[in-house]
């Protein structure tokens, strides 16, 4: 048992060395009826303690689809449209910190922002400051699986960036933390249970 605490200690410092760029997904609750039928909405959030600068999302579905909305394209859509075009909400986009209507440049290997997959690199070209952002968003299908790898840059981590940790994968139309995750938060509460204890 004291071994396995050890190894705790030491994978927690290894996390926390990483802490400068934090990225998570969050599932939007919409008023009912508003989100198109059999699909969950989802932010893709990214904490950073300096100026945000770009990211790298691989999104690979090998079931279920991608919400790409008829009116839509690869960017975040101009709010004033959703009165005309209500689905336009959403639509699965990137985005910068700055939102809507801040330049956003899209590039690589070719940027595709697909119905069943996200290869794409995106960036903007305004110094910000450190904060939690918004930087994309993910419409998927409630019987979407698939595989999600990427990276978060800021302008303390420029070279290397930070891999999305913890690693997540979709599955049933939701963004799921790697197994190694719920490791470490099942002993985080076995920690508060030991010290409850005492
Ligand atoms: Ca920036
Ligand atoms: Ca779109």
């Amino acid at each position: 048992m004291k071994k396995s605490l050890a190894i705790v200690v030491v994978l927690a410092m290894a996390v926390s060395a990483n802490a400068s760029v934090n990225t998570t997904f969050e599932e939007v609750l919409p008023t009912p009826g508003t989100v198109p039928t059999g699909y969950r909405v989802w932010n893709m959030m990214t904490d950073v303690d300096s100026d945000w600068t770009n990211a790298r999302l691989d999104l690979i579905l090998t079931s279920g689809t991608l919400y790409q909305d008829v009116n839509g394209d690869d960017l975040r859509p101009n709010p004033t449209w959703f009165g005309l075009a209500p689905t336009l909400e959403w639509d699965t986009f990137l985005t910068v910190p700055g939102g809507y209507p801040n330049i956003v440049g899209v590039a690589d290997d070719p940027p595709y922002m697909g119905d069943t997959s996200i290869t794409a690199s995106w960036f903007d070209s305004v110094v910000g400051t450190a904060g939690v952002y918004k930087i994309a968003q993910i419409t998927l299908s409630t019987d979407a699986a698939g595989t999600v790898s990427g990276k978060v840059y800021d302008v303390d981590t420029q070279g290397d960036g930070v891999l999305l940790a913890p690693g997540w994968y979709v599955d049933g139309g939701a963004f799921v933390p790697e197994p190694a995750t719920l490791v470490l938060l099942a002993i985080g509460g076995i920690g508060a249970l030991l010290r409850k204890r005492r």
